[in-house]
């Protein structure tokens, strides 16, 4: 099965906790604090490895977590940091924010990778604390918690030439022709269920072409298996157009030109313009005449240029290879898609929301108080009226005197409550 729409959860590594000890040998009865730090969390990074053709992995892995950093120790040990984890994605890979659907990332390159969360920082020790006027601090920093978030994985085919046309037309077999690739080929329509590529070279030069399932009329609405593909051809440069010239599967030619041009326009207009080659396949199975009559009928009622070819004779294939590298020479490469900023790694730290519960109690909210309550080991005192003087430091206290607390209000921060003395 191919797969090239998935949603995965992520989730970097916390970051270890602090340490908060103190020296003890038979040399210092009474030592200095020399509690280590804790380690980084490991990043969430994703990287393109050009061995992977589909999302299909992603079929059963979906829940992707990195390591977590270790907690700092005695004597100064820090904990090692947590290892990245690298998800390896296939070029094309397009990654939106499930929330809002935004891209944000677009892997379209050999050696692009993404780097979409950061690890927990690690908590500081005690010893991070010591300063001249404290000497034993008690309290140590725990590790920043990282939180899962999910985003969407989507493959775009990344190829310079698409081979677009109905089913049976021929497509893998002129992709089995003039490349090194070896899709199914079978005189049925739909055998192709998911876009193959393939390298194909032509004087030392070489670009890729993908080939694509049929399209039927209404693929643009959901007919048939193309509309589910028609992604796929959102980025090539260059889009080979064929067309069964003998008619073998009861249709007529100028018909199915138009009828698909119309499925690539509705589907998206900025396809409809990517230039085409427009391909008469299977032109052995019919005499030379019939071939005249029809590529005639053809100049006069669409009067654009085209090739005819057989992927059986290999008539006409040179001259479609190099027809196809003269014009990708003049059609600049597609830039990535516009990326939205991501802002899962930007942390709040700023917020700050005041309001009052039934029982009068003050209740303090928002990032700027996480990101201090996780410094605070309040099981000791020492550490409380630290926290009692950062919150006077921080201007939180003032605040709230402006908002009328006194001398015995109740505070509340998370499941800290503490009663106010001045
Ligand atoms: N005689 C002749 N037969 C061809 C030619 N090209 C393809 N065929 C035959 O046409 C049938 C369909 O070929 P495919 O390459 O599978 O067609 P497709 O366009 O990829 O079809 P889907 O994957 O179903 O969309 C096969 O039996 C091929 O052998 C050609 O140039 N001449
Ligand atoms: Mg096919």
């Amino acid at each position: 099965m191919f797969l090239d729409r998935v949603k995965i959860s992520i989730k970097a590594g916390n970051g270890g906790n602090g340490s908060a000890s103190f020296l003890r040998n038979a040399m210092t009865a009474k030592g200095g604090p020399d509690g280590g730090e804790g380690g980084h969390g490991g990043n969430i990074i994703f990287k393109v490895d050009k061995n992977i053709n589909t999302l299909y992995e992603f079929k059963f892995h979906k829940k992707f977590v990195a390591e977590n950093g270790t907690d700092g120790g005695k004597r100064l040990k820090t904990g090692s940091n947590g290892k990245d984890l690298i998800i390896k994605v296939p070029c094309g890979t397009v990654i939106y924010d499930s929330e809002t659907e935004k891209v944000i990332a677009d892997l379209c390159s050999e050696n692009d990778e993404f780097v979409a969360l950061r690890g927990g920082k690690g908590g500081h020790g005690n010893n991070y604390y010591k300063s001249s006027i404290k000497q034993a601090p008690h309290y140590s920093q725990t590790g920043e918690i990282t939180k899962q978030r999910e985003v969407i994985l989507e493959l775009k085919t990344i190829a310079d030439v698409g081979l677009v046309g109905f089913p049976n037309v021929g497509k893998s077999t002129l992709l089995a022709t003039i490349s090194n690739a070896n899709p199914k080929i079978a005189n049925y329509p739909f055998t192709t269920l998911y876009p193959n590529l393939g390298v194909c070279e032509v004087n030392g030069e070489t670009f890729v072409v993908a080939d694509i399932p049929g399209l039927i009329e209404g693929a643009s609405e959901g007919q048939g298996l193309g509309h589910y593909f028609l992604k796929h051809i959102e980025r090539v440069r260059l889009i080979i157009h064929l067309i069964d010239i003998s008619q073998s599967d009861g249709r007529n030619f100028i018909e199915d030109y138009f009828v698909i041009n119309k499925e690539l326009e509705n589907y998206n207009k900025d396809i409809a313009k990517t230039p085409q080659i427009v391909v008469f396949t299977k032109s052995d199975l019919i005499d030379s005449e019939t071939l005249f009559e029809r590529t005639n009928l053809f100049k006069e009622r669409v009067g654009k240029d085209f090739l005819v070819i057989s992927s059986i004779t290999n008539s006409g294939i040179l001259e479609l290879k190099k027809l196809t590298l003269e014009k990708l020479s003049k059609i600049p490469k597609k830039t990535p898609l516009d990326i939205e900023e991501f802002d899962f790694d930007k942390k709040d730290i700023s917020s700050l929301e005041i309001s009052r519960d039934d029982e009068g109690a003050f209740v303090l909210k928002g990032g700027k108080i996480d990101n201090f309550i996780r410094g605070v080991v309040l099981s000791d005192n020492r550490s409380f009226a630290y926290f009692q003087k950062r919150l006077e430091d921080m201007g939180i206290i003032d605040m709230l005197k402006q908002r009328g607390l006194k001398n015995g209000g109740v505070v509340k921060i998370k499941d800290i409550v503490f009663e106010y003395s001045e």
